[in-house]
């Protein structure tokens, strides 16, 4: 079997239409998710599951977020029942210890959460990097996302961003609760602070979050590391149920409000 040569101007030309036609799509969707880590990747699982125009922006070019660094690098994850019921539907395989502790690689778990959102219609673009928020005031609601290229922000230099307008923006953007921190600081209205997650406490960590996972602001949503970050619960280190099982509340709550 021979494989047939390319000319450069047509590999320029079909990846640039192909990209900027789905990009041209997207710039109005049902909901934006910030962050490919496991709760991002669930929420957009569930989401498109259900139908809904979702498009995960993820700041580097690898999905996971704090997957991959397993537990100070050692790469078995945990999960804890019932999340690995989300990972049976997945079909993401894993060791079962006892009844509270389930293992998988992490790999396996980064390349199974996306393979399964994907697989749903849900859109992952990496190498952006959601820098603020669209907004309308009085009453205050969230109604999308200003992008930029990372590589742009990292060079420094400066170029005008772009929008995504959405019906719902979930920060799952882990620690940092980056799109809560924006908005906290740049919309006074909003009335939010982001105080940070507090030092670890496994035990409760987990639940906690997965309770307080929801709405924050009309058109505002948070999960993951980002909703203990929101309300300064306390972190519970490489265990990883509560992150799914939040991103599995977040969207039914998305669903919920959507179809009212
Ligand atoms: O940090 P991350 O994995 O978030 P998570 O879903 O899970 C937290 C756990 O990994 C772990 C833990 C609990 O087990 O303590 O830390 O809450 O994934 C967040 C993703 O968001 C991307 C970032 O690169 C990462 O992949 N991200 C962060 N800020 C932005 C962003 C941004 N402004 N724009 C786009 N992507």
């Amino acid at each position: 079997m021979t494989i047939k040569g390319i000319p450069e101007e047509e590999i320029t030309k079909y990846i640039v239409l192909e990209t900027a036609k789905e990009l041209a799509e997207l710039s109005d969707v049902d909901v934006v998710i910030v962050g490919a880590g496991p709760s991002g990747m669930v929420a957009g699982y569930y989401l498109s599951k259900q139908g809904l125009k979702t498009v995960i922006l993820e700041r580097k070019l690898t999905f996971g977020g704090g997957i991959g660094g397993g537990g100070m690098l050692f790469y078995k994850i945990i999960v804890e029942p019932p999340a690995n019921e989300i990972l049976d539907e997945m079909g993401i395989d894993y060791k079962k210890i006892n009844d509270r502790i389930c293992i998988v690689d992490s790999a396996k778990l980064m390349a199974g959460l996306a393979y399964a959102a994907l697989k749903n219609g849900v859109k992952i673009i990496h190498g952006i990097t959601v820098e603020d928020v669209i907004y309308r005031p009085s009453p205050l609601r969230i109604t999308g996302v200003v992008i930029q290229w990372s590589s742009v922000i990292l060079s420094g230099l400066h170029v005008d961003p772009l929008f995504i307008k959405s019906k719902a923006v979930v920060d799952a953007t882990g620690h940092d609760a980056e799109v809560l921190s924006i908005v906290a600081k740049k919309i006074p209205e909003s009335k939010l602070k982001v105080p940070g997650h507090g030092s670890a406490y496994s035990e409760e960590a987990e639940r906690l979050v997965v309770e307080k996972t929801g709405r924050v602001l009309p058109g505002l949503y948070a999960t993951g590391m980002a909703v203990a970050s929101l309300y300064g619960l306390p972190r519970m280190g490489p265990i990883f149920g509560g992150m799914l099982l939040s991103g599995k509340k977040v969207a039914e709550v998305i669903l919920d409000d959507l179809k009212k």
